[in-house]
């Protein structure tokens, strides 16, 4: 039995700060290895990268997910006492309730008001100079969330809140102001939506059937109980939050478009293979989610090293998107790499990995996918725009990444 191969300088956090998203794979090549051991803020944690790391990742045997986030990622992000915290019975019965929401016909839904949101916007675009497409996609997700969800949302509250669930998203790895800024967005958008679960509850506010908000407000945990209003509203955020999410998706879909023009012509021919690959390109290239983490249940061992019970685990998102044992030339744009490569549960897992019922894997991956080919189909079929000079690099280390000037376009028309 070995000890698993350990950093050079004991503690990595400021590694983690300038290398973002390279920081796992950069140390595992280092290495040759698919996991190493270090220190981030302060605790020790095993970092591991690859499809059958990602294997063992989602073994509930051997892992646990509460209290596995770091505080700062709880109270921007996640928020506490919400699904992704929770293990075994109880678990399963919070994910049952939110994979109730995912049936066909109400991803269609979603999709087809995104359609109509940016069908909307894109007629005020006709008119402006110049658009940024990164704040109006988030508009556009906002509003269709709400309505998807049956949040009430006034025209007053759509720039505020979008801001708000943004604030979240771009909070958990900054430090400084936007950190913070993602904190005070959290506790006003909990206080606000646990009171809209009261209402639902006591009838002040009529809800549609199989609405996100309906069914927060009425779910029963594993004991019988109503959610306390707070946890309610958290998993109602764990709803919203990540539709507007998209919007980077979206933008990086883009960015891709723009820099790989023969895709454009490709599907603006409506070739719906190609555009189900080109959107899993996007996800698996472009840098997004970038760990998640859990913690040793029982002592284990595996691939002759010891896991001691407690240890701390980060498994690497985008490090196994490109890893190139599963992914010929991993660091090329190549949609048509799916034509020919089978995804399993464990290799493509930019938004986590194994099975959706019983593990943490994304709610909403099958919602993302069609907002994302909603989005995609506006932006080759239904409109013309063009792409001013700008600046649209992007930093690996700032995490969620995206392009410094997020995607400005001008001349916008719609197609004839
Ligand atoms: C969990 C990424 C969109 C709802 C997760 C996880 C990741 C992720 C990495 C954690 C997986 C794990 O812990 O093993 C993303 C990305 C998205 C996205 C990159 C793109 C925008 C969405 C959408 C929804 C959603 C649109 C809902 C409509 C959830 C929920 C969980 C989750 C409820 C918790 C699942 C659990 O703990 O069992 N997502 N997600 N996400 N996501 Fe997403
Ligand atoms: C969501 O809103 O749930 C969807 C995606 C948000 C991604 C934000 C990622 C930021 C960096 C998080 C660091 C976590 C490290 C363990």
């Amino acid at each position: 039995m070995s000890n698993i191969p350990s950093t050079r300088w004991p503690d990595s956090t400021l590694a983690l700060l300038t290398e973002g998203y390279e920081f796992i794979s950069k140390r595992c090549q280092r290495y040759n290895t698919d996991m190493f051991k270090t220190r981030l803020l302060l605790q020790k944690v095993v970092c591991m990268r690859g499809e059958e790391a990602a294997k063992i990742f989602y073994d509930n045997q051997h892992f646990k997910r509460h209290g596995a986030m770091p505080q700062r990622v709880q109270k921007t992000l996640l928020g506490q006492g919400g699904v992704q915290g929770l293990d075994g019975e109880a678990h399963r019965c919070r994910k049952d309730m939110f994979m109730s929401l995912m049936s066909p016909a109400r991803i269609d839904l979603i999709g087809q008001l995104t359609a109509k949101h940016w069908r909307e916007a894109q007629k005020s675009w006709q008119t402006q100079e110049k658009v940024n497409l990164f704040v109006e996609v988030n508009l556009i997700l906002c509003r269709a969330a709400c309505e998807w969800a049956d949040v009430p949302l006034v025209e007053a509250q759509v720039k505020p809140f979008t801001e708000e669930l943004v604030a979240m998203i771009e909070a958990p790895a900054a430090l400084g102001l936007r950190h913070w800024q993602g904190r005070k967005a959290r506790d006003h958008a909990e206080e606000r939506l646990a009171r809209l679960i009261e209402d639902i509850r006591s009838n002040a506010q009529p809800t549609g059937e199989q609405t996100a908000a309906r069914t927060m407000a009425f779910h029963k945990d594993v004991n019988g109980n109503l959610l306390e209003p707070r946890i309610a509203a958290v998993e109602l955020l764990n709803i919203l939050r990540p539709i507007v999410a998209i919007g980077r998706f979206i933008v990086f879909s883009a960015l891709a478009l723009h820099e790989h023009p023969p895709y454009r012509q490709k599907l603006q021919t409506g070739d719906e293979q190609m555009l189900t690959h080109f959107v899993q390109e996007v996800r698996r290239y472009y840098p997004f989610f970038p760990t998640v983490a859990g913690i040793v249940k029982q002592a284990f061992s595996w691939q002759g090293y010891k896991f001691p019970k407690g240890r701390w685990v980060l498994l690497d998102l985008y490090g196994t998107n490109r890893d190139p044992r599963l992914w010929e030339r991993p660091n090329e744009f190549r949609p048509e790499r799916f034509e020919s490569r089978d995804i399993n549960s464990f290799n493509l897992i930019p938004q986590g990995g194994g099975d959706y019922h019983q593990h943490h894997r994304c709610a909403g991956e099958w919602v993302t996918l069609e907002v994302m080919k909603v989005a995609l189909h506006a932006l080759t079929q239904e409109m013309e725009y063009t792409v001013p000079p700008q600046d649209l690099s992007f930093s690996l280390s700032h995490m969620p990444a995206i392009p410094k000037s997020r995607f400005i376009i001008s001349d916008v028309q719609a197609k004839p």
